[in-house]
């Protein structure tokens, strides 16, 4: 699979450069996963807005993260002769047959943030972070600031099964390898809400003595750690400091919580997948050109050094 590392600046210049070269009146269908979390609300958000921007017309499908509910808009798609189709999988497998049939159908599809184990001339290509790097960061940044103190590890999942919650617990377990002062030693999904984030922390703080023997939370994305936080401090905990919180997203309340001094770090992943999905299909209409089959966004650490409460106000009013 041959990789192109996009910058978020890089990605929105193209995108912006694109636009003319697109053919105007295009249709394309929109599978999307649903609005578990604040950094989902912003992709919908930004892909609706740069399709319009575009002149495209965009079918807009939100599945309430069934499986069952994506096939069945891809379907829909491929009937109405959509000119392409965007797919975030909300789970990595089961997509062989419907992607066939587009593909039958001659209809590209673009993967949005997730990806998915069917082979990759099943889609056109796929935009998306490094998700073992950005596991890895978030657990670079713990190993680094826990040093040699022994350091009981909690972990909120994403959603079973997705291509998030498999890579981003193998890239911080691959950060955690050799220090064996650092330990998860308890790990269950959140499904990537705010609602089921607080809910498992809770059950987390009981198992461990009130939250006392728990040094770190490590959640696959913000909105499971502001979840968390909420149960750390009814459980009369400070987060950030008697638990330290690592999450990836890079939400504005995830900024908020830690200019509250109430969460350590999170790894940004940028919404705007749009961008690079609609400029890969402007340039396969205009002459049939074949993008790489991933296009990755940056993956940066921000942490309570880098000015959050700034990073909130430049983030709040990007659609989240
Ligand atoms: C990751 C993306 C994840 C976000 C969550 O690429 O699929 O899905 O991290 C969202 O906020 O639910």
């Amino acid at each position: 699979m041959t990789r192109f590392l996009m910058s978020t600046a890089a990605a929105a210049a193209l995108a912006i450069s694109a636009t003319a070269a697109l053919a105007e009146g295009e249709t394309v269908g929109f599978s999307q996963i649903g609005s578990e979390s604040g950094w989902r609300a912003a992709e919908t958000t930004l892909t609706k807005t740069q399709a319009e921007e575009r002149g495209l017309k965009l079918q807009f499908s939100d599945a309430q993260q069934k499986q069952e509910n994506q096939i069945a808009a891809i379907r829909s798609f491929i009937a109405q002769g959509v000119d392409a189709i965007l797919l975030a999988p909300v789970v990595a497998t089961g997509w062989d047959a419907v992607l066939q049939e587009a593909k039958e159908a001659e209809i590209p599809v673009v993967l949005l943030d997730r990806q998915v184990d069917s082979s990759d001339d099943l889609y056109l290509t796929a935009v998306g972070s490094n998700l073992v790097h950005e596991g890895e960061v978030a657990g670079k940044w713990l190993v680094d600031s826990v040093g040699d103190k022994e350091c009981r590890v909690v972990e909120l999942q994403g959603t079973t099964g997705s291509s998030p919650a498999i890579d981003r617990k193998k890239g911080f377990e691959n950060a955690l390898a050799g220090h064996d002062n650092l330990k998860i030693v308890r790990s269950q999904t959140g499904d990537f809400t705010r609602a089921q984030g607080k809910e498992v922390m809770e059950s987390f703080l009981q198992a461990e003595n009130g939250g006392k023997d728990i040094c770190a939370l490590y959640a696959h994305n913000d909105d499971m750690a502001v979840g968390a936080i909420q149960a750390i401090k009814e459980a009369g905990l400070k987060p950030g400091t008697d638990i330290l919180v690592v999450s990836i997203d890079g939400v504005p309340d995830l900024f908020q919580a830690m200019a509250n001094g109430e969460a350590n770090a999170t790894v940004e992943l940028t919404p705007n997948m749009a961008g690079p999905a609609f400029d890969a299909l402007a340039a396969y209409w205009k002459d049939g050109t074949q993008p790489a089959k991933f296009l990755q966004t940056e993956s940066k650490l921000y942490t309570q050094a880098d000015d959050p409460a700034g990073e909130y106000e430049r983030r709040k009013g990007l659609g989240y």
